[in-house]
């Protein structure tokens, strides 16, 4: 018997047509937070899982093709091999150790620059013309490891930077006014972490300048910079690790990129050459991106402070690069 009645018969799918393939390396908490957020905004036609630890990495793909009744169709492949990886439009990498509490994200750079030296060229061999997007801490110098393991020119080479720092300053400055994060437009550029600088003369809600609107400003607004620096370290003590909201952060630049969708959004670049910055380093700035990774980056207007804070980041990326020897 047939399962299914024939109707016409069917025409292979044309090579043209657009598939979407998406590895995620590292199948932790925030690898998995993050093919959470992509399945549910079916962003991919293919996930490649790639981890270290085979018995976890099949765990976690047998849980989720168990939910396949609830998912758009997927295609969901594992394997410990990163050459599965080819055909990948977007590359994402998540491995590493994991950040201990108070260890500070500087600390955990030898341990995840030896795990993206096995894993990186490997990739980059794999899926030549995919873009590859860092997530991993500390998230600017590993993006900038990347760059150079991977030889891929630099629009094609992005960290998620500040884009999670924004997310958790738009919240706070939302929580505030009581008004809606998405109607707050502000961001955090520079490192992701201890030194990240929060553009107060840029933030605006509902097109309106911030500036001057919030009692005890000066105070109020140090404060909240400080509580998102604070923030990763918080729920860290708290649950052990983040993951929804950088998922959710994740999945969003995902989205922006592989539907080209030119949205402007805060993420580790080439940051050589805009505000003074001389150093070949990788921080966040708000950045326009498509298809092809980094379209653009923004003319931000900066302030004499928040431009010094910048180049004092860059100073001090620059140093640890040099320690690293690369
Ligand atoms: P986790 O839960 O320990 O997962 C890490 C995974 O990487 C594990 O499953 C490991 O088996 C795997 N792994 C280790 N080495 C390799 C290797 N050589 N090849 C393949 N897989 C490997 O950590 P978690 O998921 O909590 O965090 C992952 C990384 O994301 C860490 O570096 C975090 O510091 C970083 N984060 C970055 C954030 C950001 O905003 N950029 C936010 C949160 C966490």
């Amino acid at each position: 018997a047939l399962l299914l009645n024939p109707i016409h018969d069917t025409e292979p799918p044309s090579p043209t047509k657009r598939h979407t393939k998406v590895t995620v390396v590292g199948v932790g908490n925030v690898g998995m937070a993050i093919v959470h957020a992509i399945l549910s905004q079916h962003l991919a036609d293919e996930l490649a899982l790639i981890d270290a630890q085979a018995d976890k990495l099949r765990g976690e793909v047998l849980d989720l093709q168990h939910a396949a009744a609830f998912l758009p169709r997927t295609t969901i492949k594992s394997s410990t091999d990163v050459s599965s990886a080819a055909y990948s439009d977007l590359c994402i990498i998540t491995a590493g150790a994991r950040q201990r509490p108070e260890e500070s994200r500087l600390d955990l750079l030898k341990r995840n620059v030896q795990i993206l030296s096995a894993i990186v060229p490997r990739l980059a061999r794999a899926a030549p013309n995919s873009t590859i997007l860092v997530v991993s801490n500390p998230v600017d110098v590993l993006t900038y490891v990347t760059y150079r393991l991977s030889g891929f020119p630099a629009n094609r080479v992005i960290g998620s930077g500040t884009n999670l720092d924004s997310s958790r300053f738009r919240f706070m400055i939302a929580e505030h006014l009581r008004v809606n994060a998405h109607d707050v437009q502000a961001y955090m550029v520079g490192e992701h972490g201890d030194s990240s600088v929060a553009l107060w003369s840029s933030v605006s809600v509902g097109g309106v300048g911030i500036v001057g609107l919030v009692k005890g400003e000066d105070a109020v607004l140090e404060e909240m910079r400080e509580r998102v620096v604070k923030s990763a370290y918080e729920v860290i003590a708290l649950k052990g690790y983040t993951s929804w909201a950088i998922g959710y952060s994740v999945g969003s630049l995902a989205g922006t990129l592989l539907r080209d969708q030119r949205k402007i959004q805060p993420v580790s670049v080439v940051a050589k050459g805009f505000h003074g910055i001389e150093e070949e380093v990788f921080l966040s700035l708000p950045a326009q991106l498509g298809r092809n990774g980094v379209i653009g980056v923004v003319n931000v207007e900066l302030t004499e402070e928040e431009t010094k804070r910048l180049r004092a980041s860059a100073k001090k990326l620059w140093e640890v690069q040099q320690e690293l020897g690369i």
